[in-house]
Order: C-alpha cells, then structure tokens, then sequence
C-alpha cells in the first residue's frame, strides 16, 4: 500500500497477508472506536484499522487500538481452570464442571454459615452489555448476595451520583457532535490526548473548523493542557472553590439565564445564598487562582452562546467527586447549557463499556436504572424474571471499596471478582492484602491467570477477552455497539457469557429461571425490559448496530418504524423544557459548602501525590504490558518530579528514588519534567505494587469514590542504586 507522493520516499505498510477483515468496537478506552481486525490464510488475527464509515472515529486508532490484535495471543493468557486449597498453595488443573460445581459449593457453604451477604461479587466496567444483564441476573435472583459492585466505584461512580443528585437521573446529556456546536468549552481534570486520543482528535477538528476558546483545569501542565487558550492549574481538591467562584461572578455581573433557571431549576436561592460567600478573592486563596482569571473565565463561559463542560478523574477521584460533579452541572444549568447542541455538561466516561454496567449489571439496583428501593421495581423485574421479589434487598448494598474495608473485618468471607484486578487498582494496597488473606474461598475469573489478584484465589476460571466473545458496549455518547467474535478463546478459556451461564445453571434449581445462551437472544430480552424506558433500546438490535457502527439510546421502536435515521438517535438528553428525571421534571440547583477533608501535604510529608495514566499503558498493564508497541514507551515505574525539586534534593534524572506515605513506600525513577509545580509529583498507577502502595482509602461521601489524586508524600534519594533497581524490579513482575 503506497501512501503521500509516489516519487519521494512514500510509506510502505508490511503485508500482512490479511484475506479477512472482521468489526468490532474497541476493547480499552470508553471511545468507542470501531475497529476492524484482519485475519490471515490460516484465520489468525495479524492487523488492527480504523472504520473508515464509522460515525466515533472516522477511520482512526490509538495506538492501543492499533495493536489489539496482539492481546489474543499473549503471554500469562489463562487457558485452564485452575483451583487449590489455600491460596498459598500450588495450582491444580480441573474440568469446568468441577469448577462451577466447586464454586456453588463453597459459596453456599459460606452464606449458610455467616449469611447472605458473606459473598462478594465484585465486576467491572470491561464486560460486554449482555454478560453483564446476565451476570446481574445471576447475583441478584440466585446467588442472593447485595455485596455486588464494580470497579466503576473507582471510577464513575462520582459522576454517576452527580447526574442523579442534580438531573434525577444517571445518563450523559451530549454527544461528542457537540464539540462542533460549541462556542466555549471547559475541561476539568481530563486529559483527552493521552486517555482519550480520539475524542480529542473530534474536539481538535472542530476547534480548527470553528475557533472556540479551551479552559483547561488541571494541576498538571498535561498535553490537554498544553494546547489550552488558559490552563488553571489549581490547588490539588479544590475544584468546588472555583466552581463557586465562577458561579459568584456570574449572578454578580447578572449573566446567568434567567428563563433557563426559572423554568427549569429548583433551588437558587439556597444556591445563591452559599455562592454568595465564594467572591474571587476569598476563592482565591483556597484554589490558587488569581481573581482576575476566576472572571475572565466566567465570563467567557456564561457569555457563550453554546458552552460545554467535560470532565473524567481530577474531578470524580476526590473527596469532592460527586459534589465536583454537581458543580460543573450547577454551572451548566444556571447558563443553560444543557440539552442544546454545544452546551452540555459531558462527563467523559473510563472504561470500554462502563456505560453498560451503569445500565444493565443491576449492580446497582435492577436493569436500566430501576431501583432496589422501588416496590415496583422488585415486582416487574421478579415477574419478568420468575424470582420471588421478597428475594431481592430492599436497599443498596455495599460498594467495592466499603465491600475490602467489611473484607478486612473478617465479615466477608467470600468473593468472586470478575474482570478487574483490585490488588492493584485500588487504593491502600497493604490494606487490600490484610483483606484478601481473610478469605475462605476466592474466585478470579479473568483472561490473564498472572494478576496481582489470582495471587489470592483459590479458584481461577480463565475467560475470553475482548472479540474473543460477542455482544455490545455502550461509549461515552451512550451509543450502543457491537463486538462481533474474531478470535477463539485459547484453550480452555471460555467467553465470560459461557462461564456465567455455567455457575447459573448450579444455582438455578430446576431451572426456574431462564438464561438464553446466546448475546443476540440476551439484547432481545433487555429490549423488552426497556420498553417506555430512559434508556429504551426497542428500535436496536445486533443487526442494526452493525450496520450503522453503532446506535445512541434512547432508539425506540417507534423511531424505527418511522423509518428515522438511526445515527439521528439520542444525541441528546433533556433538550426541551422540564424534562429532567425528578417529578416536576426540573433539575436541582445544589449548594457546595466547602471543607478541606482529604490528606494535603505537611512538614512530614511535604509534596502532593498526583497518580493517573499514560497514553500506552492500560490500567494494571495485564495488557498492554505484555505488548511491545506499548510496553516499551515506559517499561519502568517512574515518578515526575520538578527539575527545581530535584535540584534541591539532589536528585537527578533516571536515579530511583523511595517515596514515602504513610501507608507504605515504593521505589520509583525519576523523571525530571516541569509538567509538575515543585510541591507535587505524579506517578502512573500502572505498575504493580507502585502508586497505590502510596495511595489514602479516604472516600466520597456519595459515591463513595477513593480520592485517588489526592495524597501527602516525602521523598528519599536512595544510596544504593543498584539495590534500588532490583527493588523496582521487584515490584513491577506483575
Ligand atoms: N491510555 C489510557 N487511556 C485510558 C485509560 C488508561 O488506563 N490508559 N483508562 C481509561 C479510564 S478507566 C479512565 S477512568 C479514563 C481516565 O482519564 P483521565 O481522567 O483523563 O486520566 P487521569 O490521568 O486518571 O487523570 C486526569 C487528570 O486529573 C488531574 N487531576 C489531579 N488532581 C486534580 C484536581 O484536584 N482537580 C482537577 N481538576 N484535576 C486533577 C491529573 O493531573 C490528570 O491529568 O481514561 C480512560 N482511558
Ligand atoms: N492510583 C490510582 N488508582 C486507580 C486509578 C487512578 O487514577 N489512580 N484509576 C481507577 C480507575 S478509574 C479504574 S477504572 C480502575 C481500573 O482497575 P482494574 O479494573 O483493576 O484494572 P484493569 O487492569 O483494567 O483490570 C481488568 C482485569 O480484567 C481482565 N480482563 C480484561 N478483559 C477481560 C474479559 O473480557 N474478561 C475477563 N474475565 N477478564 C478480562 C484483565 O486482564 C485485568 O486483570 O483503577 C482505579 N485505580
Ligand atoms: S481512543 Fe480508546 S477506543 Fe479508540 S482506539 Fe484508542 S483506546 Fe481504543
Ligand atoms: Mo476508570
């Protein structure tokens, strides 16, 4: 293939011998980039491209997506179910059955003896949508147990509880098409470029086409912000502050929408009253932005005919996460800028198909955002699926970071954790081990048998990944799209649909209740349980969605009927007057008090722990560690450190060096950069037993969200530094 002028050194792309090329959405970030991967004579996966008529990415990748065919063939893939006694002892192999039966077993031992709720079941945002509705059919209407989350806990919990406290209602109100609406936009605590490289190519194209002024909110001097018309890096924490502030110039200079607030709103005077307190002056002291800025950036924002907001983990990780959120939605709803094209407030989501469990796992309540708490609710669901509604709870249970923390005390005993690798992600790791050597019976159920977290199982069940399995996923615009299966899982691994509907079958005596085998059968029936929904999916099915590269919801039966554009679907929420979730159908303007309640440096412990991503790497790297293309642009954990910090310490580039918390250390190198302020340090949390040693387990109120941005560290230099580098070695073997 030649590509640019024919005559002068053109590119050349090696060929691959690809006869095959087969669609599917990309596995890794919430995008939602439809990929195609190309199969060789012998039916192997060897190229990964871009759709070129597809609506998300127009024929681009990152270079994650650009690689994803490696992942099918790489090393630590589990291939048969393993199981042992304790989980110090050495693996033995074992059949399915045995497996399945075992972990039916040991988890009804364990809720005869201490109770229900004694088993954990903790999953992920990285499944496909009809693994998940029947997973949650699964722990909700046989397994028993309220002890069900996932790790969107760590991630999107906070905006979750943010769109509800203020709309009613979970869901994203915009579109990445409003990028092209917009006449002023504000992204707080997101770096697009490296966590969302095609999103942010979206927004790039349409800044180039439209000029439109970007304000960037961010500690860090990150790539985002580094193409920002204003950067405002702020005080670690203090997102709140600023909202407040902004707010305070814009009722002071009257600039506020007066019929948007009075048509739509409850609330402003209780919201007036405490924004009344945040002048630029005093805000400024608390967040580290200078007055004049604070008003040249409100004024910028609620003078914009179309202003939009976007915002991933600076705001949803903190101790301030969901009220974060509620301020970047006051901010929207008191200029307006919700529903219409260009003004929306966007909460960027994290994971491949985070969006479907908030939609369908019944991880948090039922499907499609019923509620546990709801009568109704119990009903419909217990008759729809033939359980007892008397066998559902009728509150909440525990959310995956209170579930380690109950773990630690001994009153769980068992757990099942699927797709995700807590040893890891979450915060406070030595805590997280105290917890996991609690357990009676564990069971990992992952496509890698070599995480952090099988360490501790006792029974692993290896699972297809990614187009290894079919079924949807559902982006950060809300659009549903396919995974069509490219690849067979190696050896013994089957696709988690498979595994769920094998442990169903153990607990479903007399097979009351019905788990159809197949995605396309599944998405039917979540159909049906749509029907008249927020989130109705009638007008979709596996068809439709391959045909347009995917569909946003709602997409009803009668949109379909109609014969209206499928890509016309949702790209809005609440685009016309009260039409808001709560039952006045208007939003709720909600004030923010302020109070410092998270750790912040001091003498002891003198610099600002920030941890977040890098573009080549995935999460805890069980992935992308284990391909070249990514794993070689930072094979090593490393921290950033200011060159004025470094200067003063003695530091110097690529020495390692032992940082401090007061929960544990970690050894890291050092990476001289001026994208950190000399009193903060960002470390990637990637690497095993690394950032999240360091890590504090303080949580949102609401979401109950870890405040993974924010923590107090000290740094040491370290002597020996041959020493040391076998020490990082040590602690990145996962
Ligand atoms: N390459 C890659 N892409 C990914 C992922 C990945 O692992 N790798 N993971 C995906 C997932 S699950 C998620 S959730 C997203 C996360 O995407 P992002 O949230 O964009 O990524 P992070 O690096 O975690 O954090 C974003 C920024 O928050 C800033 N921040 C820290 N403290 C504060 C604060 O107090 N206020 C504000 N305003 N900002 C602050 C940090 O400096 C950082 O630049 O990325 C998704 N995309
Ligand atoms: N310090 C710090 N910690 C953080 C964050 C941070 O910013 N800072 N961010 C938090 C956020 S936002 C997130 S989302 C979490 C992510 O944290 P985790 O979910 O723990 O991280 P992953 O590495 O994505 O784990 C996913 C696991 O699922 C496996 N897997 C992948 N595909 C499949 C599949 O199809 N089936 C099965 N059964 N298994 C599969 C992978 O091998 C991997 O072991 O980390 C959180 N932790
Ligand atoms: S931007 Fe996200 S969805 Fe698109 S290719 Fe990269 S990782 Fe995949
Ligand atoms: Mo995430």
């Amino acid at each position: 293939m030649l590509f640019g002028r024919t005559q002068k050194n053109p590119i050349k792309l090696a060929d691959k011998g690809v006869v095959d090329w087969k669609y599917a959405v990309c596995g890794y970030c919430s995008t939602g980039c439809s990929i195609e991967v190309g199969l060789n004579a012998e039916g192997k996966p060897v190229a990964s491209r871009g759709v070129a008529d597809a609506d998300v990415n127009r024929g681009k990748l990152c270079l994650k997506g650009l690689a994803e065919h490696e992942i099918f063939d790489s090393a630590g893939r589990g291939l048969k179910p393993l199981v042992r006694k304790h989980w110090q002892d050495a693996w033995q192999a074992t059949d399915w059955d045995s497996a399945t039966t075992k972990m039916r077993d040991e988890f009804r031992r364990i809720q005869a003896q201490y109770g229900r709720d004694s088993v954990a079941v903790i999953s992920t945002g990285q499944l496909l949508t009809e693994e998940f509705y029947t997973l949650g059919k699964l722990t909700r209407g046989l397994l028993g147990t309220n002890n069900y989350d996932g790790n969107t806990t760590l991630c999107m919990a906070s905006a979750v509880s943010g769109y509800k406290r203020s709309f009613g209602s979970d869901g994203p109100p915009g579109s990445y098409e409003d990028f092209s609406h917009t006449d002023c936009l504000i992204a707080w605590g997101s770096n697009l470029p490296e966590q969302h490289p095609i999103i942010y190519y979206r927004l790039k194209d349409a800044q180039e086409k439209r000029r439109f002024p970007m304000i960037v909110v961010d500690p860090r001097v990150t790539m985002l912000a580094q193409m920002a018309d204003i950067h405002l890096p702020l005080t670690p924490g203090t997102d709140v502050v600023l909202q407040n502030a902004l707010m305070h110039v814009i009722f002071k200079e009257g600039l506020e929408d007066k019929r948007y607030i009075e048509a739509n709103c409850n609330g402003i005077d209780e919201l007036r009253a405490e924004v009344a307190k945040w002048d630029p002056t005093t805000a400024s002291k608390i967040c580290g932005i200078d007055e004049e800025t604070i008003r040249v950036v409100a004024r910028l924002f609620a003078r914009a005919p179309a202003a939009m907001q976007i915002w991933t983990m600076g705001i949803n990780q903190s101790t301030h996460g969901s009220d974060g959120v509620v301020g970047i939605n006051n901010l929207a709803l008191i200029t307006g800028n919700v529903g219409k094209p260009g003004g929306t407030p966007l909460s960027i989501t994290g994971q491949c198909n985070a969006m479907g469990t908030r939609e369908w796992s019944s991880a948090s309540g039922l499907p499609n955002h019923r509620f546990l708490e709801n009568a109704e609710h119990r009903e419909e669901i217990g008759k729809f699926w033939n359980v007892d509604p008397e066998f559902f709870p009728k509150q909440l249970g525990l959310k995956q970071t209170d579930i380690f923390k109950v773990m630690e005390t001994g009153k769980i005993k068992g757990l099942w954790i699927i797709a995700t690798n807590p040893m890891s992600s979450l915060p406070n790791t030595v805590r997280v081990r105290k917890a996991m050597e609690q357990l009676e019976f564990c069971v990992v159920q992952d496509c890698y048998q070599d995480t952090a977290s099988n360490e501790y199982a006792h029974l692993y069940l290896p699972a297809g990944t990614w187009a290894e399995k079919c079924g949807v996923m559902t982006n950060t615009e809300r659009r549903v799209n396919i995974v069509t299966p490219v690849a067979v899982p190696p050896g013994e691994a089957k696709p988690d649909l498979w595994i769920f509907n094998r442990v169903a079958e153990k607990f479903n005596e007399g097979g009351r209740v019905k788990f159809p085998e197949y995605a396309s059968d599944i998405f039917l029936e979540m159909r049906e349980l749509s029907k008249g929904r927020f989130c109705d999916i009638t007008g979709m099915d596996h068809e439709l969605l391959l045909k347009h590269r995917g569909v946003q919801w709602p997409y009803t039966a009668e949109q379909r009927a109609r014969g209206e554009e499928p890509l016309r679907g949702g790209k809005r929420l609440y685009t016309e007057d009260a039409t808001f979730r709560y039952p006045d159908g208007k939003a709720k303007l909600i004030p923010l008090p302020f109070v410092v309640n998270y750790e912040s440096p001091d003498e002891q412990y003198p610099y600002w722990l920030n941890t977040g991503r890098l573009v080549e790497h995935w999460h805890t790297r069980t992935k992308t560690g284990k391909v070249g293309n990514n794993n070689k642009f930072s094979p090593i954990p490393f921290v950033e450190l200011n060159p004025d910090t470094a200067a003063k310490l003695g530091i110097r580039r690529g020495e390692y060096v032992r940082l401090i918390s007061r929960r544990a250390d970690a050894v890291v190198m050092a990476e001289l950069t001026q994208r950190v302020a000399p009193d903060a340090l960002f470390v990637p949390f990637h690497f095993h037993d690394c950032a999240n040693r360091l890590t504090i387990a303080l949580l949102d109120p609401y979401s109950r969200q870890p405040a993974f941005k924010q923590a107090a560290v000290r740094i040491e230099k370290i002597a020996d530094q041959r020493e040391a580098a076998l020490l990082s070695k040590e602690m990145r073997q996962f």
